[in-house]
């Protein structure tokens, strides 16, 4: 059966079809998403959600000259279909095919690059600015923004200042109560108020009969109490805040009726006064019924059974660093309670869903706000609480003048947990937590710490809340290593790593996820002949000087293994200590190069960063190949 979608190879394909035809493209577009998420996993609600705003959006605006901005960019694979990216959609996530997010190299339909929430308001004031100040005033630009994204700061900030620029600007607001989980906060409360004013708007009728049927009040006494009665609606709608803010507001309309958003967009695109915002009511995961019903699992999915809604991934495996992470946070809450934790919006990813459980009260969802959750838990801390903040690396660099300037610079006990350190896979670049190493190490005060398995993780966390001061524990994605941990949970003595193996040619020096690896890598050294010494390092800061100097004193050899940017990382702070301490040793630094990393399995990207045993083993020999020769020539009668 032919399909509308196979003929439409860019928006002026769309255009070209009649308005009646736009609900069928919607299905056909619902069902293509459906078809190949089921299979590569992905941010199917969201998408599954804006099916029909992304359709009306193409149809009446006129991209690439119109320019979207998404906001997370999340919800744009119809747009992706609409685009020129309908056949290569199979290859959405996987290495060297298309991203999951809009992408500046990908297609002239993606003016601005995404991946992180808040943003899109800031660059498409930008754009819009640019394009004005170069006389293109007449192009539309839009940002499309989720009620999630709308509580980050950074979306707060832009709107603030695009009401003071007054540019035409087009916001649509792609209400649909959710963030990841449901959405949080007064100003989510706020968006919601619209469907409180039908009973107002009663008690108001009621309270003007009554003012007119009194003998002595007259029609200036009705008239008064009507416009009271206009003044309270406008209150207690949502468009009030944004008219406050410099916008005209249109809205709340129903984000699946194609005819209700083309007649609405249609009007919007004729305004030229200004900042507009939209406000569409959605229901996330639309269409699909499993997704409708649990929006949180159908937000991002691995693989999943169309038919049944099932999840393909055997969940039975090995707990994840996330689990582990959780579980040890309620037992040592149990035994302390001063500890209370804090997540930005990501209850599910981090896992405090399971600790909110338990200790309602002690659990804080601040919404898309990581700079404020920070803010937030260095004020508990002052307070003799034991904030721990749960932001995976890749968020957490939001908050990076929080870090230094409302904690460490008042060197005040907040714990930070920073999930999916290192490479994260399909979601890529704007997702990889391969910078926290740099972003903390430099920032006095502050004890940074990564487990090579759960056990370690564990007693990690015990640390952190012993240490009086900030610390960070880094973590990777996935499952952890399936060993066994023990209980009551026993804080590690700070600065001390470990020595796990014994060798004389070389040692390898490594951190977290890393540790692994270069045991394996010993190994596969070790059958070339070469005999190297493996520690774990367990703390980036402060490093266990002593372990690390005696064994590069002794092999002479160092490989460092990390999963950070080399660029400042665990490699560096080994190099520095070892010229701090005026030792001579060659040192090979295996971690992320200078260069973002595009998306791809882990496995994959680790093999092709030379992160995996294969490389780092490949990275000792050609380090100690030449040397380790000289030395045995040396030792030779
Ligand atoms: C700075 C930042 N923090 C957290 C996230 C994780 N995240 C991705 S989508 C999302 C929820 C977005 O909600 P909303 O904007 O309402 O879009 P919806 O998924 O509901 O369509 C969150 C918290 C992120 N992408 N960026």
């Amino acid at each position: 059966m032919t399909r509308l979608i196979d003929s439409i190879n860019s928006p002026i394909d769309l255009r070209r079809l009649s308005p009646a035809d736009l609900p069928e493209v919607a299905e056909e577009l619902r069902d293509e998403i459906l078809r190949i998420v089921s299979k590569t996993g992905g941010h199917l609600a969201s998408s599954l959600g804006t099916v029909e705003l992304t359709v009306a959006l193409h149809y009446i605006f006129n991209a690439p000259e119109d320019l979207f901005v998404w906001d997370v960019g999340h919800q744009a694979y119809a747009h992706k279909l609409l685009t020129g990216r309908r056949e290569r959609f199979h290859t959405l996530r996987q290495r060297g095919g298309i991203s999951g997010f809009p992408k500046r190299e990908e297609s002239s339909y993606d003016p601005f690059g995404a991946g992180h929430a808040s943003t899109s308001i800031s660059a498409a004031l930008g754009i819009a600015e640019a394009l004005s100040k170069k006389g293109e005033g007449q192009r539309r630009v839009i940002a499309v923004i989720g009620d999630g994204g709308l509580t980050g700061g950074m979306a707060l900030e832009a709107l603030n200042h695009t009401g003071h620029l007054g540019r035409d600007l087009v916001v649509v607001l792609n209400d649909n109560a959710m963030s990841i989980s449901p959405n949080v906060g007064a100003l989510s409360s706020f968006l919601s108020r619209k469907m409180t004013t039908g009973a107002i708007t009663g008690a108001m009728r009621a309270a003007r009969d009554s003012i007119r049927n009194l003998p002595q009040v007259g029609d200036d006494m009705f008239r008064v109490a009507k416009r009271f009665k206009d003044a309270l609606k406008n209150f207690l709608s949502p468009g009030y805040l944004f008219e406050g803010l410099g916008f005209v507001y249109v809205g709340p309309i129903n984000g699946h009726r194609i005819d209700q958003l083309l007649e609405t967009l249609n009007n919007v695109k004729k305004l030229h006064e200004g900042p507009i915002l939209v406000h569409v009511r959605t229901v996330k995961g639309k269409g699909y019924e499993p997704a409708e019903k649990e929006p949180v699992i159908f937000h991002g999915v691995g693989p999943f059974d169309r038919r049944t809604g099932r999840l393909l991934k055997d969940k039975a495996g090995k707990a994840s660093y996330t689990h582990v992470f959780a579980d040890a946070l309620i037992e040592l809450a149990e035994a302390d309670e001063r500890v209370v934790a804090i997540t930005a919006a990501m209850p599910n990813g981090t896992g405090l869903e399971h600790f909110h459980a338990k200790f309602p009260d002690r659990c804080y969802d601040v919404g898309i706000a990581e700079q404020h959750a920070v803010g937030f838990a260095a004020g508990l801390a002052t307070q003799g609480f034991r904030p721990v903040v749960a932001i995976y690396s890749t968020f957490l660099q939001r908050a990076y003048d929080q870090i230094v300037h409302d904690v460490c610079l008042q060197n005040l006990p907040v714990l930070f947990a920073l999930d999916r350190a290192g490479i994260v896979g399909a979601d890529g670049p704007t997702h990889h937590g391969t910078l926290d190493l740099s972003y903390l190490r430099h920032i006095p005060n502050m004890v940074i710490m990564a487990p090579r398995d759960e056990e370690e993780l564990r007693r990690m966390i015990a640390t952190g809340l012993v240490i009086d001061g900030p610390s960070a524990v880094r973590y990777p994605r996935g499952s952890a290593k399936g060993v066994a941990v023990s209980s009551p949970i026993a804080p590690f003595e700070v600065g001390k790593g470990e020595l796990m193996k014994t060798g004389d040619d070389l040692v390898f020096v490594a951190v977290g996820h890393s540790v692994g690896a270069a045991q394996e890598a010993a190994e596969i050294i070790s059958s070339r002949g070469i005999n190297a010494a493996v520690i774990n390092a367990r703390f980036v800061k402060p490093l266990d000087a002593e372990l690390i100097c005696r064994w590069a004193e002794r092999t002479g050899n160092v490989v460092t293994v990390e999963e950070n940017a080399a660029a400042g990382g665990f490699g560096s702070a080994v190099l520095e200590m070892l010229e701090d301490a005026g030792i001579e040793a060659r040192v090979r630094r295996v971690a992320v190069p200078d260069r973002f990393i595009e998306h791809g399995s882990q496995e994959e990207l680790r093999a092709a960063l030379g992160l995996d045993a294969r490389g780092i083993a490949h990275a000792a020999a050609e380090l100690v190949g030449l040397r380790f020769q000289d030395r045995r020539a040396m030792r030779r009668p």
